[in-house]
C-alpha cells in the first residue's frame, strides 16, 4: 500500500510580511517523511502573481524548493501559476489522476474563474497580488482584510455551490471515483460526497491530506 500525500496553497512569495507561508521546517519534514509515496502539490504553491518571478521564490526558499525538486511526484497548476509551466524542474499539470482520484486546484469552479468570466478571476488574482505587493504592510490586517474577504466571498459565493459545481465533474466522468480540490483554503473531508479539499499551508494552517492508494496505481496527467 502506498499513500497519496496532497498539500496545496502554500503561496510561496518573497519572505516579506506579505508572505503568508508558514512552518517551512514542518513542510520539509512532511515531504521527506513521505518521499517514497506519491506526493502531489495541488496548486498555488508558487505565487507568481505576487512575485512576478520564480527565482525570487527559489532564492527565498532554497531548501524547500530543493526538496520539491527531488521528492514531489506531481504539481497541479493553480490560478496564481496561470502562466507558469515548470517550477523546481517539474512540469505543472492542469489535472492529475491517481487511480480514480482526480486532483486539481479547482479555480475553474469558482464563480469568477468559470467560463466567460475567467478574465474576472484572472483580474482578481492579479489585483490581489498588486495590493499585497505594494500596500500590504498598512493594509491587509484592516481594510485589506475586509476587501480580501469580500473578493473571496465574490469568488466562492458559498462553498456549497463551489463544491456542488465541482462534483458535477464526478457524475459526468466515469473514470473518477473522487475529487480533490484546493483553492478555497478551507480544508474539507467529505468522503460521503467523494470530495476532499486540501485546505492550505499559510499562516495558522498546515493542512495535509493523506489517502491510501494501491501499490501500483494508474496515473493520468493533463497538460
Ligand atoms: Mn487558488
Amino acid at each position: 500500500m502506498h499513500n497519496l500525500i496532497i498539500i496545496s496553497d502554500l503561496h510561496l512569495r518573497d519572505g516579506s510580511v506579505a508572505d503568508t507561508f508558514t512552518n517551512e521546517r514542518a513542510c520539509i519534514d512532511l515531504l521527506l517523511a513521505y518521499k517514497n509515496d506519491i506526493i502531489v502539490l495541488n496548486g498555488d504553491i508558487f505565487d507568481i502573481s505576487y512575485t512576478q518571478s520564480l527565482p525570487i521564490i527559489e532564492n527565498t526558499y532554497p531548501r524547500l524548493c530543493d526538496v520539491i525538486a527531488r521528492y514531489v511526484t506531481f504539481i497541479a497548476r493553480g490560478n496564481h501559476e496561470a502562466f507558469l509551466r515548470t517550477a523546481c524542474n517539474q512540469y505543472l499539470y492542469s489535472q492529475i489522476q491517481v487511480d480514480g482520484i482526480r486532483i486539481k486546484h479547482g479555480h475553474d469552479y469558482d464563480a469568477l474563474n468559470h467560463g466567460s468570466l475567467a478574465w474576472a478571476g484572472d483580474f482578481v488574482t492579479w489585483a490581489t497580488g498588486k495590493i499585497d505587493r505594494y500596500i500590504y504592510r498598512d493594509f491587509t490586517e484592516d481594510i485589506g482584510g475586509v476587501v480580501f474577504r469580500m473578493l473571496r466571498q465574490g469568488k466562492f459565493g458559498d462553498l456549497e455551490r463551489y463544491r456542488r459545481f465541482a462534483l458535477d465533474t464526478i457524475s459526468r466522468d466515469g473514470t473518477i471515483d473522487s475529487l480533490v480540490l484546493g483553492h478555497t483554503h478551507i480544508k474539507e473531508v467529505r468522503p460521503e460526497l467523494r470530495y476532499w479539499n486540501t485546505g492550505c499551508w499559510v499562516r495558522g494552517h498546515t493542512d495535509v491530506l493523506i489517502i491510501p492508494v494501491s501499490s501500483n496505481p494508474v496515473v493520468r496527467l493533463w497538460e
